[in-house]
């Protein structure tokens, strides 16, 4: 992208903002950090809201150009995502399977974890955000389990953050763990330099509240 603006991170960025789902103040992070800002996926909370997010993910994944053969949601959260972006992806040309688990075994009717189609192959997983890193490690342990390759992740945002290990900041973000350390291949519609960047506005305005409490916390936690 020109002047290394990514559109289509700019676009989310503001969508998210104004949808709510992306809100400034002070919030307490899975990790016990207080942050300045929050996602939460949860509030896409109607259909066409799910239907825009949908778009945003099918067009970055495509876009990064990784290659999966089915997707996969993680319980809860990632369930509503996996199958908005099925349909999509079906809606571009690109029908794949989709399954997802859940988080209790059922003892009758069909039984067991997982729901949907078979994994197998190459299994994109689908999430909303990454911090520390411990959903896409569950993630990856059950696909392994039933047999299947854990090979990207997508996820809404990438906080771009230290993850935690043992309760002690590390000097990578969990995305860098899953991308160097696990091997996966992980794309977001956007992170926080875009985050950043859409806060910043236009060049020479005065730094605005949100933007200097973002910039702080990236100072503190942020990774490159
Ligand atoms: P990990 O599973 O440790 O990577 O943390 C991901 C989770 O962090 C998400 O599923 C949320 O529960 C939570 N979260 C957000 O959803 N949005 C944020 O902006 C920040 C967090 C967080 O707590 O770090």
């Amino acid at each position: 992208a020109a002047g290394g603006q990514d559109e289509l991170a700019q676009d989310f960025v503001q969508f998210a903002v104004e949808a709510g789902v992306l809100r400034f103040g002070e919030f307490k992070t899975k990790a016990g950090r207080a942050s300045p800002y929050f996602f939460n996926a949860g509030l896409f909370d109607d259909g066409a809201k799910l239907g825009r997010l949908a778009q945003f993910y099918a067009l970055r994944i495509l876009a990064s150009r990784i290659e999966f053969d089915m997707l996969f949601g993680p319980a809860y959260k990632g369930i509503p995502l996996a199958a908005a972006v099925a349909v999509e992806l079906a809606r571009l040309g690109r029908n794949v399977p989709y399954a997802y688990n859940r988080k209790e075994a059922k003892d009758h009717g069909e039984g067991g974890l997982l729901v949907g189609a078979p994994l197998a192959g190459r299994v994109l997983i689908v999430d909303d955000v990454m911090s520390a890193g411990t959903a896409a490690r569950e993630s990856i342990a059950l696909i392994r389990a039933a047999g299947a390759t854990p090979h990207a992740v997508a996820i809404a945002l990438d906080r771009q953050e230290m993850a935690t290990e043992g309760g002690q900041d590390v000097p990578h973000s969990a995305v860098q763990y899953v991308r160097e350390r696990l091997g996966l291949q992980v794309c977001a519609i956007a992170r926080l330099a875009d985050l950043l960047q859409y806060l910043g506005g236009q060049a020479g305005q005065p730094l605005g509240e949100h933007h200097a409490r973002v910039l702080a916390y990236r100072q503190r936690y942020g990774v490159d």
